[in-house]
């Protein structure tokens, strides 16, 4: 980590991994900057507005689906709950309310924002050890020695995985199995594939919330990499890629700018993206077998009524 100075005078880290996958990302043909990177703590704030909104059914499709199933689980009492990018945790009170979990193990790259809402979480049921891990799950994570014994249930919502390519949701799903250990449980969601006009405006909604979630990429590589990014001359497009199956998120260059970024020069020309995002969407098919490439068995699968969201329980 290298310290920074901020605009309030206070010195922060700078992740040099967000440093080398910027110049990198800018410098590649075509451009494409991680999308992990989209969540400081300004882009985690508008994350959870997104959740929010009226457009982006996936957030109240899943929460009413595990509402109906989480009763209905069947998870032996005992087990510790390990979600992955858990955010603001805001789905996990519906689980660990149904089943008698013996520790939450909530694993997110943003520290305040887990430790806010471990911290709510742990007020919201007293009794449960609630241990927070600071980590990029796209790396080895050493869950705490305090649930080493335990039986584990992974606990994967949001259809986060979509934001990953087959070969990294497999090589992540692998992991995860290999982490969780022998006789583990996941319960994941999926975002299903559907029609083009629910999809463009779940990710290109009115009020520009989506917007200004992708464009605060650049702001974040301004304010954390000494940045000079003109961000007014960018534009956020959410593009449906029919051959891949997934949403895209861009920043299109609306002129000619050039800017550094750490002190290099960079040139983009008017019409030029940054691709930012991926979300995968699947079917059925598609869905399990992404799961069964990665080591787990789908036991059960939920969907809503209009098949537009699904959450699938593996074992390992
Ligand atoms: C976190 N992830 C599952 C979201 C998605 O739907 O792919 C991220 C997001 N990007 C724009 N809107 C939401």
């Amino acid at each position: 980590m290298l310290k920074q100075e901020a605009e309030d005078g206070q010195a922060s880290l700078v992740d040099p991994n967000f440093r080398a996958d910027v110049l990198t990302g800018l410098s590649a043909r075509p451009r494409a900057i991680p999308a992990r990177w989209f969540y400081d703590r300004r882009g985690s704030e508008l994350f959870e507005e997104i959740t929010q909104l009226p457009e982006y059914y996936p957030a109240r499709t899943e929460t009413a689906l595990l509402r109906e199933v989480c009763p209905r689980l069947g998870i032996a009492p005992g087990a510790a709950v390990v979600e992955f990018g858990s955010g603001s945790s805001v789905k996990t009170p519906t689980l660990l309310a149904a089943i008698d979990s013996a520790a939450y193990v909530p694993i997110d790259i943003s520290g305040d924002f887990l430790r806010q809402s471990a911290r709510e979480l742990g007020q919201a049921f007293p009794g449960l050890p609630v241990h927070p891990v600071e980590a990029d799950f796209l790396r080895p994570v050493p869950l705490p020695a305090q649930v080493a014994d335990l039986p584990k249930l992974g606990f994967f919502p949001g259809s986060t995985i979509g934001n990953m390519n087959a070969w990294h949701a497999v090589d992540l799903l692998r992991a995860m199995r290999e982490w969780l250990g022998e006789g583990a449980q996941l319960l994941i969601g999926m975002d299903r594939v559907k029609s083009p006009d629910v999809l463009v405006p779940a990710y290109d909604d009115a009020q520009g919330v989506t917007a200004a979630f992708n464009l605060n990429l650049l702001e974040r590589i301004n304010r954390e990499l000494g940045g000079t990014i003109p961000v007014d001359a960018f534009r956020h497009r959410a593009i449906w890629n029919a051959d891949a199956a997934r949403i895209e998120m861009h920043l299109e260059a609306q002129r000619d700018v050039a800017f550094e970024v750490d002190g290099r020069p960079f040139a983009i020309a008017a019409g030029e993206t940054i691709h930012t995002e991926n979300s995968h969407k699947y079917g059925p098919n598609g869905g399990r077998m992404l799961l069964r490439a990665g080591g787990w068995t789908p036991v059960r699968e939920w969907t809503d009524p209009d098949d537009w969201f699904a959450l699938i329980l593996c074992e390992a």
